[in-house]
């Protein structure tokens, strides 16, 4: 018996311990532009980015000035799955809102 174990602790191999990584993070960003209503705006980042109306104002207005706005930061598929959900609603409703990942 190791001295460790008849401690009672346990030792982590080092190949083990270098296996665990952290998932790459990806910010999701809005763009502006001229013809996406607001309204339709503060609708996706509720419920798509799950924003209080108040965060969603916010940020629809961050965006609306400044050009673009992180929506949230996200593991790749769910950015992925999030980025598609804005595109598909846009389509659907004649809106050209777009929507971006970025590497975090
Ligand atoms: N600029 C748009 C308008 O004046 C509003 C808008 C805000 C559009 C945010 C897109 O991501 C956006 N109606």
């Amino acid at each position: 018996m190791t001295d460790q174990a008849a401690a009672g602790g346990t030792k982590t191999a080092p190949r083990e311990r270098l296996k665990v990584q952290r998932p790459k993070m990806y910010k999701v960003l809005l763009l502006n532009d001229d013809y996406t209503s607001m309204d339709f705006v503060v609708s996706i980042l509720e419920t798509v980015f799950k924003k209080t109306p108040a965060e969603a104002v916010q940020i629809m207005l961050r965006v609306h000035k400044s050009g673009q706005g992180l929506c949230g930061v996200f593991a790749k598929q769910i950015a992925e799955a999030k980025v598609h959900m804005v595109h598909e609603r846009a389509r659907i409703e004649g809106f050209p809102l777009r929507a971006l990942m970025e590497e975090e």
